[in-house]
């Protein structure tokens, strides 16, 4: 989008004509001359950027193109001096009205103004682009196959139908939102579940302001609200007596915040946003260029880290002009959730069957793909656990995710989920992590198994470890 080119000024020179009556002069030989070349002689005579001339006699100087005199002389001799014309300035509206001018030395350049394109290769005025017509593939057209482009004079933008948005972003294809899965028939109709059934309200509100903007269009909310009353409703939830000792609302709750910053992640601004209450902490990142992001994706927080490719945050969809992920974790959702291990079946060891408590924080990982049942490319969670301690005969880790019901739990759906390790596998432990690979997303813990302690071993040499466990494991009866 580049124009470069310099100024070329009328050339009407005494030089020149003494130049010629100079050739003239040595063809028809008239008078004879011992002609003395001074340019030749005393190269750089006239100084920085000018080009001398040499004449009968005599020599003169002139600036070249680009340039002008210190006192705007057409041509010098010994006391001029070449200094650069500031065509931005000095020329008005060199460039035109869609194009921003820059000055250089001996030239200047200009730059057409975003949504601009210069008319043609050699041409200096720089025209609208017409970005509606830029798709090539009707599927893939800049507002998507559900989306109408509209193009203007520097701009564009995408008109939605009812049912889809972009996200406030005008410039981004058309997704569609479905509106309902912020309803929930446990949180709506019962009372200890007022603080759930307030979120999953306001954010079908935001949904429908989105997707139905005729019908719903003045109830928007800003995203960086909503996000801040999204995370404080969930912390008054967690913090409510009513509410912590049930799978059911916490299972609820867990699919509600992911389903929410799946809606309000596309609306933020920022690149990285970060929330912290008293019941989570929030990493969310979002990528909102035009063209797909690539290569890893990291977010930490105090309690974990996500390590994932980008790829996997977009899926195998179009791009929708975003992308994003986040990681939450839940400050004290462990103690809450520390039961429902039914589906946990570690093996035995010397005939002993484990139990399980959860040993880390409860985390949630989610992107904006849609499809995160079987990931193409597995995601690394490392997860701090909640106190040092290696793995050994009695203890081990497993990595664990969050089933919630409804997602082919075979008679658990009214108790609202269960832990399972399916698709998730402990790639290492230390004391004080594990890291884990998993194939889908969800949320994640670090499942302890406890073997009972052989009281009859005397080879144990770890008395700390060895209390640990007991006290640990009296904690569990
Ligand atoms: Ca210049
Ligand atoms: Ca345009």
């Amino acid at each position: 989008m580049y124009a470069e080119y310099g100024q070329k000024a009328p050339f009407v020179s005494v030089c020149v004509m003494a130049l010629w009556l100079s050739v003239w002069n040595f063809s028809f030989k008239m008078v004879p001359v011992t002609e003395e070349d001074e340019c030749e002689q005393n190269v750089g005579i006239c100084g920085n950027h000018a080009m001398c001339i040499n004449t009968p006699g005599s020599f003169c100087c002139k600036c070249m193109p680009g340039y002008k005199e210190l006192k705007n002389r057409p041509e010098f001799t010994y006391d001029g001096q070449c200094l650069d014309i500031n065509e931005c300035l000095e020329i008005g509206n060199i460039c035109g009205p869609n194009a921003d001018c820059s000055n250089s030395i001996g030239n200047y350049t200009c730059t057409c103004l975003s949504g601009y394109t210069k008319q043609d290769a050699t041409s200096h005025t720089c025209i609208d682009i017409d970005e509606c017509a830029d798709g090539t593939k009707p599927n893939e057209g800049v507002c998507g196959i559900n989306g109408t482009c509209i193009n203007s004079i520097g701009g564009f933008w995408c008109e939605c139908p009812t049912g889809f948005t972009n996200y406030g972003n005008e410039r981004t294809p058309c997704s569609e939102l479905k509106c309902d899965q912020f309803e929930d028939p446990v949180a709506a109709s019962s009372q200890p579940y007022g603080g759930l059934a307030e979120i999953l309200s306001q954010l079908k509100s935001s949904c429908l302001a989105l997707a139905r903007p005729d019908q719903y269009g003045n109830k928007t909310t800003g995203p960086t609200v909503l996000l801040n009353s999204l995370f404080d409703l969930t912390a008054d939830v967690l913090s409510s007596n009513n509410t912590c000792d049930s799978v059911v609302a916490m299972s609820s709750l867990l699919s509600a915040v992911e389903d929410s910053i799946k809606l309000i992640g596309p609306q933020l601004t920022e690149d990285q946003t970060s929330k912290n209450t008293s019941q989570t902490e929030t990493k969310i990142t979002v990528w909102k260029k035009t063209t797909p992001p690539s290569g890893p994706l990291r977010l930490t927080n105090t309690n974990a880290s996500l390590e994932a490719d980008w790829s996997t945050a977009i899926g195998n969809g179009n791009y929708p002009g975003f992308a994003l992920a986040a990681l939450v974790s839940y400050k004290n959702l462990e103690t809450m959730l520390n039961q429902s291990f039914e589906q946990i079946t570690l093996p035995e060891k010397n005939d002993r069957k484990p139990s399980y408590q959860l040993f880390s924080k409860v985390v949630s990982a989610l992107v904006s793909n849609p499809d995160t049942q079987h990931l193409d490319k597995p995601v690394i969670l490392t997860l701090r656990h909640l106190e040092e301690l290696k793995e050994s005969a009695e203890v081990s880790y497993t990595c664990a995710y969050w089933k919630a019901a409804g997602g082919g739990l075979q008679g658990k759906e009214e108790e609202g989920g269960a832990w399972s390790t399916r698709g998730c596998t402990q790639v290492s432990s230390n004391a004080s992590h594990t890291v884990c690979s998993c194939t889908h997303l969800s949320s994640f813990a670090v499942l302890m198994a406890l073997y009972p302690i052989n009281v009859r071993n005397p080879g144990s040499t770890n008395h700390n470890h060895t209390n640990t466990l007991t006290h640990t494991h009296n904690d569990l009866i």
